[in-house]
């Protein structure tokens, strides 16, 4: 009873959906869609891949472990976009369900992302618990888990997306394309590690996190709406990305403030950068435009090498303080938001006004990052 050569198209679109109340419950409904894939995930193992009861149950465990207790804001973005894109009143129930799944596709990419990320990142905490890696045993199989995950998520499309053959290849070409951009970022962000200091510079940082933050975190949730709704515009892609990667970038930045800046209790992780030599906001700002030259010497000597909690670590965040970093990063962050508020007037917002994709979709996303604590 295998999968060999067997195509599930379910071209007649049968699929009972549950009831999405998007106006009184939009978070539980949200939840509810989560837990039917995960048991429509889990339930074809046996019989498709003669999966054994305790290994089913290893990875039900593992996706309930991994897939939630975030945010939540990319994959719920998905369905606020797409209210916005059809009209409230024109979007229905089966819509609205599409959509929250396609939101959770987000999500159960992020999930394996971060599971992979907080190996390469010598992480101990994420969402307020241990990191998964830390969590299992052996270690390892938290490797194969983020590639099984990735799995589920072209599975989990082709459910529920097979109705229609276009719309399913432009979600995994989407699906790919991202996860590629996000990979290629995770590359060089990593490798950072064996290069030296002088070379983590602004211009890197700001490369790694349009590829490993943007394209995910910001511009797959509104372009997933957009195959959704039947934009086919080439020139209303460009321009949502447009305003989304500088979204992302401004999203990292915040991540990297906080990673230094923000209690472990309000982030649910415990930050890491210093000791990982990470190309940081805060680092890149501090090492190449306002260290004195006695400073720099401190980074040189300590930066990447010293561990989590340690004096040496303390100094650096000290050294970032006395630099005036934190006025700086308000600054920053009040001209990314002026920045990005601008370009409704501008031509991304007149061409997607064109292709009927409200300014509201924009400013819904920021609403949900800007001043961020967590
Ligand atoms: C995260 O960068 C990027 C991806 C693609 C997961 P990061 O390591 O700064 O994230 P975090 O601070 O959440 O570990
Ligand atoms: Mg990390
Ligand atoms: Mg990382
Ligand atoms: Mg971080």
């Amino acid at each position: 009873a295998t999968n060999q050569d067997r195509t599930e198209t379910n071209t007649t679109s049968t699929v009972q959906y549950p009831h999405y109340d998007y106006d009184n419950d939009p978070k539980g409904s949200f939840m509810k869609i989560c837990d039917m894939l995960i048991q429509e995930v889990i339930e074809t193992l046996p019989e498709r891949y003669d999966l054994p009861k305790p290994e089913a149950e290893y990875l039900q465990r593992m996706l309930e472990y991994n897939v939630k207790g975030g945010k939540m804001n990319r994959g719920m973005m998905v369905v606020e976009s797409g209210v916005l894109l059809f009209g409230r009143d024109n979007v229905d129930n089966t819509t609205l369900c599409r959509l929250a799944i396609l939101g959770w596709a987000i999500e159960w990419l992020q999930a394996w992302l971060l599971v992979a990320d907080d190996i390469m990142d010598s992480s101990v905490t994420r969402r307020g618990q241990p990191c998964w890696y830390k969590k299992i045993s052996p270690w390892y199989i938290a490797i194969n888990d983020a590639f099984t995950t990735e799995a589920f998520v072209f599975q989990i499309l082709k459910r529920h997306f097979a109705y229609d053959a276009n719309v399913l290849v432009q979600l995994w070409d989407l699906m790919l394309e991202t996860t590629l951009q996000t990979e290629l970022g995770q590359l060089s962000d990593t490798l950072c590690d064996v290069l030296e200091l002088k070379d983590l510079t602004p211009s890197r940082w700001e490369l790694i996190v349009q590829y490993k933050t943007s394209y995910y975190s910001f511009y797959l949730s509104v372009a997933f709406a957009m195959v959704l709704r039947g934009i086919t515009k080439q020139d209303a892609y460009d321009a949502a990305r447009e305003i989304l990667i500088i979204m992302g970038v401004y999203f990292q930045a915040q991540d990297d403030y906080l990673d230094c800046y923000a209690t472990p209790e309000q982030l649910g992780k415990v930050g890491t950068d210093i000791q990982d030599k990470k190309c940081g906001w805060l680092f890149t700002k501090a090492y190449h435009e306002l260290c004195p030259p006695e400073q720099r010497n401190y980074l040189d000597k300590h930066y990447g090498k010293c561990k989590v909690g340690s004096t040496e670590e303390q100094k650096i965040k000290e050294l970032y303080t006395s630099l005036g970093l934190p006025q700086m990063y308000q600054e920053y962050e009040q001209a990314s938001y002026d920045k990005i508020m601008s370009l409704r007037d501008r031509q991304a917002g007149a061409t997607l006004a064109a292709a009927g994709v409200p300014w509201e979709v924009f400013e819904t996303f920021l609403r949900k990052v800007y001043k961020r604590s967590m």
